[in-house]
């Protein structure tokens, strides 16, 4: 719907047309000129609009876009994907045939099965070109595929938690609210920080950036803060937080040894544990050593952590003192064995006794994503599913190259057994798992096993390039769309801003014409165009808002003013009230009703990865293990300042972040120093898995043996058998499952080792187009 707004138009000066917009690090106006994007204004009411919003013109124009459909060169001859391959441009009916046939090829042969449609990833903020969901719409209506379950985010946790407190709800965001807090809490002790860099981010988009906000309310307040992480810069300078270095992957020692004092010095909630939780017999039994010979005391969590032995009985004795909040970081459960630290520290709170108090008890993610304990009404926000699966067929997410490299293995997965599907057919949309698979060089292996690959993409980026059939996507600014999250409290009217930027399609459009030829189109469609659905995703959040006895303006209403402001919620949640009031009547989702300290029902599964109760399990690769002998370092992938994952890694912001044309790896002084490195230096990254370069930034704000690589980088792979060139750092990180139980992924766990790279850098060219046939000749003629 391309409608200028009016305003004052002087006749020297070309109108400037505004469009409402959102992306996933903010709500914005697009200010349009002569059908191009020149600026990213946010909106109004933000209080901290991400500077992200800047690198969205210079994308949306960038010669980085797919401008035509594109085939592999080699393709049909079964040549290795090698993301460096020559591309075919092709029309649209070329394309849309072949995938057309390839898909009814893959399905008649080989079953629905051999077709992966797991497709993981972010997608827009938008929901109605949500093209992860319409992957899945598309090939489930279309007969089936293999889908994928959890997520990268908070994969551990989403499996682990229903077993001990009967829901996950609380890792999405759901978490006491900052007024109670900030009335209540006198201390708050952040396992993996609060790192401002993460509140840019709302999954769905927001109109609010709350995160600093609340944190300096939560600050003036005289809540005190302690930070645990291998990062001071976790915390931000105003907290004035006290910070813990803690080696990676070791918190559940820490938090046991907390308990451990708790427990040796009578301080823990006898009356609670007795009354809200079950284990804690046995657990006290663990704590004590009674069957391993081992107490986890604090002398014995220092030798782990690093953390003094005096310094973890003082946090656990300032913590039983006062009213404390215990909060932890997504990061943490991203790690081999990440279901231990989120349980041991559910058993840490519940012997505090807190958990349901307005000011205590524990919470996740604060210093996660944006909207984390903010008041948000119990009001619908917008959202499209897809329809069920037919093929009944779906991979943990993150066991995507187990799946592509071992067809027909059973693997475990939270107490059932299933075995990999062989895959013939990826399609992907809306996600990089060039980006964000684990062990990248592992997952090219995998990726070379199936048939045909196909993308969605808009930009040549490693996935596209990394693709047979490439299909080019519109970007949100070139469609209508519905947009907004559950942790605030507008929904945004997405306006159409620009015309298609080459001959790029909506990924709605693009699967509407191949269910057309594939003889579903009105299953696929519903009967709704673009606008259509826009009006059908606000209408749910009308009705469901109805229903909870909220009016909402009309659609058309909504559509023109461009935003919609859910009503603040009536009453402050604290997670827990109901339960600690009255356990009886209002009893946890699990087996017993209580908190599990001990769980019945994972001890049945049998799992020496993940055993009854929370557990001290080193990871396979960390600071205290003999393999940091040979890889000393341990390198912590942590989110991007400048970026949202990998998207828009070539953009203005992302590439202020970067250091020799390189992504920055943050190194301590010491480590540095020993090895002859300087700032600036380039340096190779490398251990059994793979080799990366990267920028060197000295930072006294990572503890030595430590160092920091944000992720994102567009990965850059050498032709010859050289280190990746651009800094992507998930050629390091390691692909295993956090436990047989969540199956989650563990990337943040890896050691390496740091030397300086002496010879001339090779060129970066992650942010240059492929080679495509026929170019030269064409320019020719
Ligand atoms: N080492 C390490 N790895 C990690 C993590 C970590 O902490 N450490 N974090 C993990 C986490 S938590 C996550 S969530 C994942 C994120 O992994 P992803 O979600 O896969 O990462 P993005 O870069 O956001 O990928 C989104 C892709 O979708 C494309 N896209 C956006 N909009 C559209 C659209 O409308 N249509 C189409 N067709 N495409 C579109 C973008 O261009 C981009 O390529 O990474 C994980 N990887
Ligand atoms: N700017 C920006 N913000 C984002 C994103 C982005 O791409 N860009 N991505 C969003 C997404 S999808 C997600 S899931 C969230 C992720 O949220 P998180 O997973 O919480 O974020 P990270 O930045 O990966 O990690 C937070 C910090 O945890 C610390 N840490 C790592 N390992 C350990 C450990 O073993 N122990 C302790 N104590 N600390 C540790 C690191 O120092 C790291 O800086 O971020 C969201 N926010
Ligand atoms: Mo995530």
């Amino acid at each position: 719907m391309l409608r200028p707004s009016r305003g004052p138009a002087t006749p020297q000066v070309m109108t400037i047309e505004r469009y409402p917009s959102l992306a996933h690090w903010g709500a914005f106006t697009a200010l349009v000129e002569d059908g191009r994007v020149i600026g990213c204004e946010p909106f109004g009411r933000d209080p901290a609009p991400s500077p992200m919003l800047n690198a969205i013109p210079g994308m949306v124009h960038s010669p980085l876009r797919i401008g035509k459909p594109a085939i592999r060169e080699g393709w049909r001859e079964r040549k290795p994907r090698t993301g460096q391959d020559t591309f075919r441009e092709v029309s649209w009916d070329e394309a849309l045939d072949t995938v057309a046939e390839e898909l009814t090829r893959v399905r008649t042969t080989h079953g629905n099965t051999a077709i992966f449609g797991g497709s993981h990833g972010w997608s827009s903020a938008g929901r109605v070109h949500h093209a992860r969901t319409l992957v899945r719409r598309f090939l489930f209506l279309g007969g089936g595929a293999v889908d994928s379950v959890g997520n990268y985010s908070f994969g551990a946790a989403m499996y682990l938690l229903p077993h001990v407190i009967g829901t996950f709800a609380p890792v999405t965001g759901k978490a006491t609210d900052w007024p109670v807090l900030i009335e209540n809490t006198k201390l708050i002790v952040a396992f993996g920080g609060l790192a401002l860099k993460n509140g840019q981010v709302t999954s769905g988009g927001a109109g609010l950036h709350v995160m600093e906000q609340w944190l300096r309310r939560a600050k003036e307040a005289g809540i005190e803060f302690v930070v645990i992480s291998p990062l001071k810069s976790d915390a931000p300078e105003f907290l004035g937080a006290q910070w813990i270095a803690i080696r990676p992957n070791t918190d559940t020692a820490l938090m046991l040894a907390m308990a451990h004092t708790l427990m040796s010095e009578g301080r823990h909630d006898a009356a609670f544990l007795q009354r809200y939780c079950v284990g804690f017999d046995t657990f006290e039994r663990y704590l004590r050593g009674e069957d391993d010979g081992t107490p986890k005391s604090a002398e014995w969590a220092e030798q782990i952590t690093g953390v003094p032995a005096a310094a973890i009985r003082d946090l656990a004795r300032r913590s039983a003192g006062t009213s404390t909040i215990l909060s932890c970081a997504w990061a943490l459960q991203r790690a081999h064995h990440g279901e231990q630290p989120y349980w041991a520290m559910i058993a840490l709170a519940a012997m505090l006794g807190q958990i349901g108090t307005p000011g205590g008890g524990f919470a996740f993610g604060h210093g996660s994503m944006n909207g984390v304990s903010s008041p948000r009404a119990d009001l619908p926000a917008p959202e499209t599913a897809a329809p069920p699966n037919p093929a009944r067929s779906s991979i943990p997410v993150s066991r995507i190259a187990d799946m592509l490299l071992n067809p027909g293995q059973e693997y475990d997965f939270n107490g059932k057994r299933a075995t990999y599907p062989d895959i013939k057919l990826i399609y992907w949309g809306g996600g990089n798992p060039f980006h964000h698979q684990q062990d990248i060089n592992r997952l090219r292996r995998g990726w070379q096993k199936p048939d045909t690959v196909i993308v969605h993409e808009s930009w040549w980026n490693p996935v596209a390039r990394h693709a047979d059939i490439v299909l080019p996507a519109t970007t949100t600014l070139e469609r209508n769309d519905v947009g907004g999250c559950s942790r605030d409290p507008y929904i945004i009217a997405m306006h159409r801003a620009l015309n298609p930027v080459g001959e790029a399609r909506n990924d709605f459009e693009i699967f509407r014409v191949l269910a057309a030829r594939l003889g579903y189109e009105q299953a696929f469609t519903e009967g709704r165009d673009e606008m259509g659905w826009c009006q059908h995703v606000y209408d749910e959040v009308r009705k469901g808002a109805a229903q909870k006895g909220v009016e909402l303006p009309g659609f058309q209403q909504f559509w023109t003013e461009g935003h919609v402001e859910l009503p603040a919620p009536t009453k402050n949640f604290v997670l827990f009230e109901d339960f600690r009031r009255d356990p009886d009547k209002h009893p946890l989702k699990t087996p017993s009703g209580k908190i599990e300290i001990v769980s019945e029902t994972i001890a049945a599964f049998g799992y020496d990865d993940c055993p009854k109760h929370p557990a001290w399990l080193p990871a396979a690769e960390w600071l205290g293990d003999v393999k940091a002998e040979r890889w000393p370092i341990h390198l912590v992938t942590n989110q991007p300042p400048g970026r949202l994952h990998s998207q828009m890694d070539p953009g203005t912001v992302s590439q202020s972040f970067k250091v020799a044309g390189r992504e920055a790896i943050r190194i301590n002084p010491e480590d540095a120093s020993r090895r002859n490195i300087a700032a600036g230096d380039v340096v190779r990254v490398f251990n059994d898995r793979g080799a990366c370069l990267a920028g060197v930034v000295i930072d006294p704000a990572v503890m030595p043996r430590v160092a920091a690589m944000a992720t994102g980088a567009w990965y850059d792979p050498s032709e010859t058998d050289g280190p990746e060139r651009h800094g992507n750092p998930n050629v390091l990180t390691l692909d295993v499952g956090t436990s047989r139980l969540a199956q989650g992924p563990s990337s943040l766990t890896a050691l390496v080792e740091i030397e300086r790279w002496e010879a001339a850098p090779p060129q970066v060219r992650a942010h240059m187009r492929p080679a495509f046939a026929g170019a030269d000749r064409a320019r020719k003629a």
